[in-house]
């Protein structure tokens, strides 16, 4: 893509509104504009890092056996007046009635619609266990919507929802979906830490919140900082054996949101010199809640002795549109935005340092055409616009690999190379360059 025709409206100063990082960045480097309070259109360079992360999460879901589907963002009112939940969730549902003077909502979460739709289209306990999850927007009218995409009213949220005949079976479920948080994150380049958390109004006894250390998050959160993250590219999700000893790794130490510490056990189990407090982001949380809507929506099934049986029940959440502005809070310096490969919105920034200068820009012209045919996407700045500009750009935008030509280097066939992470920055022959980013970036 050449910058010159993109749309990338970026901004010199900070934005008053933005009270922390991500927001700031995310607002100055134009990937969002905010259209209402917790409510943000996606900009081009934006959208294409939401889709990146969108798709890791679903390529990820898609292993773990679950299947996509996809749910309307309004719902009736009466479902959830079946599962008592209409009153309890107060304020925060944004409720609205259409002109036949129909009570309708805009989904917070999924519980409900789900659960009536299997209640009403399964009957055998031969047709479980099933993973069912979507990528859809959210609503909750939140108090008080801040930082940015991290709490937004509107949302993006993947959500999956499991439905197991027994218990045994549903705890299974949950550990392979807790292992599948962690490989979705350690994919996108995330440092996640798995905690006991409260289960709020989805309900259940037991559930984990998958957190990255941030003081800009907005989870009190308590650890023992003995631990240390295990690859687990290669975890078979039908190797019960490894899963179980993927969650024993990491639920093994101690590590709970404020909502769940317990001092007395923070002191007994963990060592003084290990103990952690501070905050985190909540980037998913993980379920098991048994028959709390299974039972009073009648999602039942004929067990093998001709007994009716409620479906044990899981549900499954990532923010996927938090997620954007978490590996910005964790990935970043004073100059701007640092993507992790897997989801920067292009690979490489190719900056022209003349544009207008006939070698320059046929040079440039040829370095952006093999790359792109290569499969290493390119953001080429062939703006009319001085250096320093071009460079500040570069590095609030925080593209993996940038690849500068100026006609100095040109004369003697160089140009340079440089990562933003500060990792590689040389000066290497033209053909070089172009071979290091074909293999790193390309196809
Ligand atoms: N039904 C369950 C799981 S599918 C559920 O709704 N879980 S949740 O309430 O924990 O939300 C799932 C994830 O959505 C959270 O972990 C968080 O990452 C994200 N999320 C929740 N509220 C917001 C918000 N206001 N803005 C942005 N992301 C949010």
């Amino acid at each position: 893509m050449r910058l010159s025709r993109y749309y990338l409206p970026t901004l010199k100063e900070n934005p008053k509104e933005a009270e922390i990082v991500s927001h700031r960045l995310m607002l100055r480097s134009g990937m969002v504009r905010q259209s209402a309070a917790g409510i943000y259109s996606w900009l081009p360079l934006g959208f294409k890092v939401l889709s990146k992360v969108e798709k890791i999460v679903r390529e990820e879901q898609d292993r773990a056996g679950c299947q996509e589907m996809l749910m309307p963002t309004l719902q009736p009112m009466e479902l959830w007046q079946r599962s008592g939940r209409y009153e309890d969730y107060g304020p925060e549902m944004l409720r609205v009635t259409d002109r036949h003077d129909r009570g309708l909502l805009y989904g917070p979460t999924n519980e409900e619609m789900l659960t009536d739709i299997i209640a009403n289209t399964v009957r055998s306990y031969r047709d479980f266990p099933k993973l069912l999850y979507h990528i859809q927007w959210k609503f909750r009218d939140e108090v008080r919507p801040r930082f940015g995409v991290m709490r937004g009213r509107e949302f993006l949220m993947k959500d999956c929802y499991s439905f197991d005949l027994d218990k045994d079976s549903a705890r299974k479920t949950y550990n392979k979906m807790f292992v599948a948080y962690l490989k979705t994150f350690q994919r996108i380049g995330l440092d996640v830490r798995p905690m006991e958390a409260e289960t709020g109004p989805i309900g259940g006894d037991l559930s984990h919140e998958f957190i990255v250390l941030a003081d800009t998050g907005e989870s009190g959160v308590f650890w023992d900082d003995d631990f240390k993250a295990i690859d687990l590219s290669d975890v078979d999700y039908d190797d019960e054996v490894r899963v179980a000893a993927v969650i024993a790794h990491f639920t093994e130490l101690y590590a709970r949101t404020e909502d769940r510490h317990d001092a007395a056990a923070f002191e007994d189990k963990v060592p003084e010199p290990r103990r952690r407090q501070g905050r985190g982001i909540e980037v998913g949380q993980v379920f098991y809640f048994g028959t709390k809507y299974s039972e009073p929506m009648g999602a039942k099934v004929t067990g093998p002795g001709g007994q009716s049986v409620a479906v044990e029940m899981g549900s499954y959440g990532i923010g996927v549109s938090r997620l954007v502005g978490a590996i910005i809070e964790a990935s970043h310096d004073e100059d701007g935005i640092i993507w992790p490969d897997p989801v920067a919105p292009f690979d490489l920034a190719l900056i022209n340092l003349r544009a207008g200068d006939t070698d320059c820009d046929a040079a440039c012209a040829d370095i952006y055409g093999k790359l792109t045919s290569a499969g290493v996407d390119v953001l080429y700045d062939d703006r009319d616009e001085r250096p320093g500009a071009k460079f500040a750009d570069a590095d609030l935008v925080g593209l993996p690999w940038r690849l500068v030509i100026g006609p100095r280097g040109l004369k003697d066939g160089k140009v340079e190379l440089k990562r933003r992470d500060g990792s590689v920055d040389e000066n290497v022959a033209l053909d070089e360059a172009l071979a290091r980013l074909i293999a790193v970036a390309g196809g």
